[in-house]
């Protein structure tokens, strides 16, 4: 069956999780002047700040089909401002114990775009929908995921673990 995932971004100022004012505070990194070179920020690494496993809420369109969804989202804060690309990569297991095995690859996200200069998005939301159908993901279930996120210079967060459960299957809270 095939593994139905979608990324979802919220918009920032829903979320109030971004403060248009910080790019412009002392900490900022300068920019890189000259407009041929790839504009690089300071060099730091990503810290995953919240990491959510949970029903969706509502179903899902997964290109044409509504079905019940698990959302997996994190928020990561980074030093050199940028998230304005960010990826994400997701492992689980329907075991809840505090560990998942992370030796495999896992299921990235996709480098997402922010609609944001360089080095200035230092907070961004990242979610994951995966579809809910009685194979790949059961219904009301419970599952634990580890997540890393990865910055624009490709640098990679500590991992962070989380569990929630899946929704039934009309949706509702499992
Ligand atoms: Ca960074
Ligand atoms: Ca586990």
């Amino acid at each position: 069956m095939l593994l139905r995932v979608l990324p979802v971004l919220w918009p920032l100022a829903l979320l109030g999780a971004c403060n248009p004012d910080e790019k412009d505070s002392s900490d900022a990194p300068p920019i890189n002047q000259d407009e041929d070179s790839p504009v690089i920020c300071d060099g730091t690494a990503p810290v995953i700040t919240e990491l959510s496993v949970g029903n969706y809420g509502e179903l899902f369109d997964f290109e044409g089909t509504l079905a019940p969804a698990l959302l997996v989202a994190a928020t990561a804060t980074d030093d050199d401002g940028d998230l304005h690309r960010m990826n994400m990569t997701l492992w689980w297991d329907d075991v809840v114990d505090g560990t998942v095995d992370t030796s495999a690859a896992g299921t990235e996200a996709g480098y997402y775009a922010m609609d944001e200069e360089p080095c200035g998005m230092f907070e961004a939301t990242y979610g994951l929908v995966f579809e809910v159908d009685g194979n790949r993901f059961d219904y009301a279930t419970e599952y634990e995921f580890a997540a890393e996120v990865v910055d624009d210079a490709g640098l990679v967060s500590a991992q962070v673990i989380a569990s929630g459960t899946a929704p039934n299957m009309d949706g509702s809270d499992g």
